[in-house]
This record gives C-alpha cells, sequence and structure tokens, in this order.
C-alpha cells in the first residue's frame, strides 16, 4: 500500500471512530431490536433525544413515537414486538454457547482424583433452548476440595460464594456456575432435584404425597424411612413410573406416559447417519465439499447433504443454475472417491416472494435432495409461500420453518396450522435448523407436528467443519419434543434418503 493510502485510511478510521464515540451506546445497542432500523433511531434521537431502552419505551408510551414523519401506530405495534422478543431473552444465555463451557468445566473437574460421578444439572441437562445459569452436580466425599479446585478454575472472572458442598462463580461471558457436591447416597435424589424442571418436580411431589412418600434433594422417604436417593431410577421406581429422560422433564405429559409405560424411545446421536444441511465454498461456507464430507466422515456418517444458497440469496453467494450443475458434477466426482459415504447433491433454494422457487423443475429433479427456505420477504405472503413449496413434488424439506432468532428477532408472519397441514398432506419434512440461535423448528412446535405425524430433518446449517459438531443441539431440540427414530430423516440409510425424491 502506497503510504498516501495509509494516511487516507487512517483518516477515515479516525472519523468513524469520532462518530461511533458521538453516539451513545446504549442507542448503538437498540439496532440489534427487530424493526428498529438506523432511521427511525437517528430520528427518534435527534427530534426526540432518546439515548436508550429506558426512552424509547417512554416515547413509545406517550405516544411520541408515532407522531414521527414515517412511523405511525402499525410500525411503533412492531416494535413493541421487537422489545418483547429482546426482553424475554435478556439475562439467558443460548444453550450452544453454554455447553463448551459446561464440557470444558467438567473435563478439568474429571482430573480430580475424589471425584465419581459429575453431571450437568438444570436447564442445561434439559437441553433447553437457552439457560439462566449453569448448574453442576458432583458425587464426591471431598466437597470442601472440589469446591476449592472449581472456584480456581481459569475460566472463573468472580466468585460469589464458596463453601463446603456448594461454589458459585460468574465466568467469562458473563454466566454463573453452580457447582454442588453430594455425598453418594443421595446423588441420584440430587440430581433428580436440581435437573428440574420445577414444574416436573412439583407435579412428582403432587404424586409423592398422595401415595404417603416424600422427596426432597436428600432422598424419597416412607414417614422418616429413607427408601431410595442413590440413582433417579430409585425416585421414579418407587413413584411406580419409568426413569423419565431429562429432556421431557416439563410436564408436558411426561409423567403420565412414563406411569402407564408410554414413554417415546428417543432419538439417540448413535442412530444419526449423517445431515442434510451444509454449506461450502461454493455460496457462503468456508470449506471445500470435501472438506465438509471428511468432516462428516470423522463423525462416523454415511452421508452429508450439501445444500448451498440459490441466486436470490445473492448476499450469501447463491448459485445460478449454470454454478449449481458444475458443483453436481463436483459431487459426483468426489463420490467416486468414496466406498462408505455419499455426498448428496442438494440446494437450500430460496422461495420467492410468489411463493415459486428460485430453480426450475428440471434443475431441481437433478438432485438428491431440495430444502426450500424463505430468506426475505418476511411478511409478505409467508404461510402461502411456504405451502406452495411444500406442494411441489421436488422439495423435500422446509428449512428453518417460522424464522425466528433466538432474543433477536421474533420470525415470519406464518400461520403455522396451515403449513404443518400442508406438510403432512404432501409428505414434506420439517427441518430442525440446529444452528444455535435458530433451533427452528423449537421442541413445542416439533411436539405438535410430531403428534400430525409430520417427519423431520435435522441441518446443523454448517458454515465450517466444526458447525458438523452443533447437530447435538439439534438433537437436542428434536428429544425435547418427543422424537423417536422413525421421525427424524437423518436415521435412514442412504439409499432409503435416495428413494425420497421418488416418492412425493
Ligand atoms: P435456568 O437456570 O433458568 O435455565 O433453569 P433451571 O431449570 O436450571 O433452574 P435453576 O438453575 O433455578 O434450578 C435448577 C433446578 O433445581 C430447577 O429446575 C429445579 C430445582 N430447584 C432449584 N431451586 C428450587 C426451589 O427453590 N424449589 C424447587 N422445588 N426446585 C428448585
Ligand atoms: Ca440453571
Ligand atoms: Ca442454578
Amino acid at each position: 500500500m502506497k503510504n498516501r493510502q495509509i494516511a487516507e485510511l487512517f483518516d477515515r478510521m479516525t472519523k468513524y471512530e469520532e462518530i461511533v464515540q458521538s453516539v451513545p451506546p446504549g442507542l448503538i445497542d437498540l439496532l440489534s431490536i427487530q424493526y428498529i432500523g438506523p432511521k427511525t433511531l437517528a430520528l427518534a434521537h435527534e427530534e426526540l433525544g432518546i439515548r436508550n431502552l429506558r426512552d424509547l419505551k417512554q416515547i413509545i408510551r406517550n405516544g411520541r413515537l408515532a407522531q414521527l414523519p414515517g412511523l405511525g401506530q402499525k410500525k411503533v405495534q412492531n416494535i413493541l414486538k421487537g422489545i418483547e422478543v429482546r426482553e424475554k431473552s435478556v439475562g439467558r444465555y443460548p444453550l450452544g454457547l453454554a455447553l463448551p463451557l459446561v464440557e470444558s468445566i467438567v473435563h478439568q473437574l474429571r482430573k480430580h482424583p475424589h471425584i465419581d460421578r459429575i453431571y450437568p444439572a438444570g436447564s442445561i441437562r434439559r437441553m433447553r433452548e437457552t439457560v439462566g445459569d449453569i448448574d453442576i452436580l458432583v458425587e464426591t466425599d471431598y466437597g470442601e476440595d472440589v469446591v476449592h479446585r472449581f472456584i480456581s478454575l481459569p475460566e472463573v472472572i468472580r466468585i460469589l460464594s464458596s463453601g463446603k458442598t456448594k461454589g458459585s462463580v460468574m465466568v467469562d461471558g458473563d454466566i454463573q456456575v453452580d457447582l454442588r457436591a453430594i455425598e453418594s447416597h443421595s446423588f441420584g435424589a440430587a440430581l433428580q432435584y436440581f435437573t428440574g424442571s420445577n414444574a416436573h418436580n412439583v407435579h412428582l411431589r403432587r404424586i409423592a404425597k398422595k401415595q404417603g412418600l416424600k422427596i426432597n434433594e436428600y432422598g424419597i422417604f416412607e414417614k422418616d424411612k429413607k427408601i431410595g436417593g442413590g440413582t433417579e431410577e430409585e425416585i421414579y421406581e418407587a413413584l411406580q413410573m419409568s426413569w423419565i429422560p431429562p429432556e421431557l422433564r416439563e410436564d408436558r405429559g411426561e409423567i403420565e406416559a412414563a406411569r402407564e409405560g408410554g414413554l417415546p424411545e428417543l432419538v439417540d446421536l448413535y442412530d444419526i447417519n449423517g445431515d442434510f444441511h451444509v454449506h461450502t465454498q461454493w455460496s457462503d461456507g468456508s470449506s471445500s465439499i470435501e472438506e465438509m464430507a471428511r468432516k462428516a466422515e470423522s463423525l462416523g456418517y454415511t452421508f452429508i447433504g450439501i445444500c448451498d444458497h440459490s441466486r436470490s440469496a445473492s448476499y450469501a453467494g447463491g448459485l445460478r443454475p449454470e454454478r449449481l450443475l458444475k458443483q453436481i458434477e463436483e459431487i459426483h466426482r468426489e463420490n467416486e472417491k468414496r466406498k462408505h459415504s455419499r455426498i448428496l447433491a442438494g440446494t437450500e433454494v430460496d422461495i420467492k416472494h410468489d411463493g415459486t422457487l428460485d430453480f426450475p423443475d428440471e434443475i431441481l429433479s437433478k438432485l438428491d435432495i431440495v430444502i426450500a427456505a424463505v430468506h426475505s420477504g418476511f411478511k409478505q405472503n409467508v404461510t402461502d409461500r411456504l405451502v406452495a413449496a411444500a406442494r411441489n413434488p421436488r422439495v423435500n424439506i422446509i428449512a428453518h420453518p417460522t424464522g425466528r432468532i433466538i432474543g433477536k428477532r421474533e420470525g415470519y408472519e406464518v400461520d403455522l396450522e396451515v403449513v404443518l397441514k400442508a406438510c403432512w398432506a404432501t409428505n414434506t419434512a420439517l427441518e430442525i435448523n440446529a444452528y444455535y440461535e435458530r433451533l427452528d423448528l423449537n421442541d413445542v412446535n416439533v411436539k405438535r407436528a410430531r403428534d400430525m405425524g409430520i417427519k423431520f430433518a435435522i441441518g446443523t446449517d454448517a458454515h465450517h467443519p466444526e458447525d458438523l459438531n452443533s447437530l447435538q443441539l439439534g438433537l437436542g431440540v428434536a428429544r425435547r419434543g418427543w422424537l423417536e427414530k422413525k421421525d427424524v430423516l437423518n436415521c435412514l440409510s442412504v439409499d432409503e434418503i435416495l428413494r425420497l425424491k421418488d416418492q412425493p
């Protein structure tokens, strides 16, 4: 670079810094609220002097925001919705960011010579999509020593409390972690108690009471006699039900099912044969087809679906038809090198505003797998567009069906009931997008769709080989939605998947 260019660059950077510093930080923060753009924000700042969220809420309440040029009641209602989405997530942390922290803490503590069982509990163990804090339980007779080791971990930025059986810390990333040290004979009872959910535990205690029993974090008791507590199984058995997987413990019918022997046999990681939704350098991914396929093979998968964007997603380097045909050729070449796994040629094809797809049928028919997705026009007839996509016999899967982004965006204006019915009628699967901020469909809607008999495809939406690991988040959603192996297309063999396209 020439000196003059460097000087110019510095000059621009300084100006940029000046601008950034002249804007109150609370104001920049508001830009992450859905439905608020920079124009609205600048206007509200200049005309009404707002500096932060509190000011924004005030000018909504007193009606002054609606009076600004170009705003009006409808837009203000939307902004209110955006604020609501954001406030619901305040203080909660996406599971996908919490899990690696937990894994690292558990890994380090396991090295302690006097720890037997060690489990994450609370919402982490239940795989809830966001967590308020992280709970970890250890079985040990050396509580004080283990707690001391815990509060000395390198991740810890602040110690909140520390005692003989419990330590609480803040770790890097500003999330609280509670560790409890428990003796063997009550470890199961403590694990059951601290796994929750609260609603699940309240319901269990009610049943216990009817049987003349009492449960707490130390055990299960008949009068004053302890009849169990070393394992969770002992607790559930004493209540005359089968052990309930943590992901189901939300009091959504699992207790009734456990009493009747009707719990689902939840899909497990070892049932998973592959990943449907993977991007490469051909659109906005970071890696080649081969690199993504190798990572999939290292996970023991027998297939991977390469589904890059289509041309309407120009911001993401979406492919034109000619490029897609070239990509299919490369996939065929890669497959010739492989005996034990198969790269599926696919697409994440945009559903356009008129409900048609970005590729014509004759192109789609050359693919092994077609995922259809809405990426723009979130308020434009999304229900009709999704239904139209589901009705296209070439479409196998509807990507991220509601479009929500956790803590950031509410999602499309869509009548999910209508979309579910269309998917059921056309044998179209719904995606469980496993990207940590999407997890879309979510657990509750997965269960609802499952009850109708709809199938699911877990897709990581990976843009980098490491992203393939996030399948475990999608699996968590699947399990929280009561899914069994038969409900999840990822459990099919390659041959069975290739046959899907022949049976629209
Ligand atoms: P979170 O942290 O907001 O994501 O949700 P949880 O479920 O992890 O809740 P947390 O950390 O407050 O407590 C973990 C579990 O311990 C909770 O699911 C149920 C149990 N638990 C905690 N405190 C109480 C309590 O005061 N009463 C009852 N019945 N159960 C409690
Ligand atoms: Ca918790
Ligand atoms: Ca806690």
